[in-house]
């Protein structure tokens, strides 16, 4: 029970438009997010506003939205039970993002490592944008006094600011928001680049060989795994550290299939590497395959899928709104 709204606990999330999604997302959130949603107040977003603080051409990012939210769907996100929209039919968030921007300060966002990697990666770019989105994150959770956030491990940092952000206006004004805890899931937290596997893997990255997207066919499945950089040892044997490629596709391959890393380890016991990515490569088929196939069909019914999107824009403004009203009065704005 939340102690400020009295109720089932709320949990919220979202993910970026800026490509298709891919099995980190999956396995870092979607899955829990479908796992999570019968016992939580759940509202999952499409956050397109995020998208914006890298450059997005913007049929890209109007076909990608759609493309997200039908993913979520397949993935088994059902909007009868999950309030399911898009960011920026909820400008309660950005309202809201202003107010948490005059009460962060300049050192503490400063301190985001994901602002230092991307800003690094859009050297010719760095919007003040990418620099306060992590604000606008705080602004998405808060609004809605989620209890709980389901993210991958990169996310924790961010969680950490949201938290302090919402402490600090409690403490400057009277109790508003819940202090939200992250979820993060104790394997598929972070799947790594099958090409670089000390480098999580990434669905705008440059190299597709590095990413299995959750659009790709059977045969891209297959042939990505064949082609994920390893080592040039023989046994299959789970060492995060010193062997990241072949522990990442154990990861894969035990989420997939539910053995045990200690079962994979003893299953592949006198094989080598080949018969090792063959079975993962079919375990990710076997999982990704009713996924694409599903999102197939919801994306070829667009009226649909506007029409889901209108009902949960719509649940999701009223609440955001109720809180919003409360922070602007206490802020000290005047109510007409
Ligand atoms: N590789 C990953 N392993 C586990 N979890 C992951 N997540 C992302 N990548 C992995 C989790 O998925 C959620 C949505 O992330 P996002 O799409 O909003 O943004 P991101 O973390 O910036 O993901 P990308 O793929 O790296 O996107 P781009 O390339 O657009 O920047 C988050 O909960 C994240 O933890």
């Amino acid at each position: 029970m939340n102690k400020i709204t009295g109720q089932k606990k709320t949990i919220l999330s979202g993910m970026q438009p800026t490509n298709n999604l891919t099995i980190g997302q999956y396995f870092g959130a979607l899955k829990n997010w479908v796992e999570l949603q019968h016992d939580y107040d759940s509202l999952f977003c499409v956050v397109d506003q995020h998208a914006i603080t890298v450059r997005q051409e913007p049929a890209n990012l109007r076909r990608r939205s759609l493309d997200v939210a039908a993913m979520y769907m397949a993935a088994g996100i059902d909007p009868t039970v999950s309030t399911l929209f898009i960011q920026s039919h909820v400008p309660e968030h950005a309202q809201l993002a202003w107010i948490l921007n005059c009460l962060a300060s300049f050192g503490e966002v400063s301190r985001m490592t994901q602002f230092k990697d991307k800003s690094a990666q859009h050297a010719d770019n760095v919007t003040v944008g990418l620099f306060t989105y992590p604000i606008l994150m705080a602004a998405d959770i808060l609004v809605y006094n989620a209890d709980l956030v389901p993210v991958g491990e990169d996310q924790r940092q961010h969680l950490e600011l949201t938290r302090n952000l919402a402490e600090r206006f409690n403490f400057h004004y009277s109790p508003t928001f819940t202090v939200p805890e992250p979820f993060i899931p104790k394997v598929g937290s972070k799947i790594m680049s099958l090409q670089e596997p000390e480098k999580k893997m990434s669905k705008s990255d440059a190299n597709e060989k590095s990413t299995v997207f959750l659009t790709d066919t059977d045969a891209e499945i297959r042939n990505k795994i064949k082609r994920a950089v390893t080592d040039s040892g023989t046994d299959i044997v789970f060492d995060a550290a010193k062997r990241p490629g072949v522990a990442n596709l154990m990861t894969i391959h035990h989420i997939c299939t539910g053995r045990s890393l200690a079962e994979i380890e003893s299953d592949f016991t006198g094989l080598g590497y080949g018969d090792f990515k063959e079975a993962v490569g079919e375990s990710l088929v076997a999982l990704v395959r009713p996924v694409r196939e599903r999102y197939d069909a919801l994306r070829a019914d667009e009226d649909g899928l506007m029409n889901t999107l209108r009902v949960g824009a719509e649940h999701a403004r009223e609440r955001a709104r109720n809180t919003l009203r409360k922070v602007y009065k206490k802020t000290g704005f005047v109510e007409l």
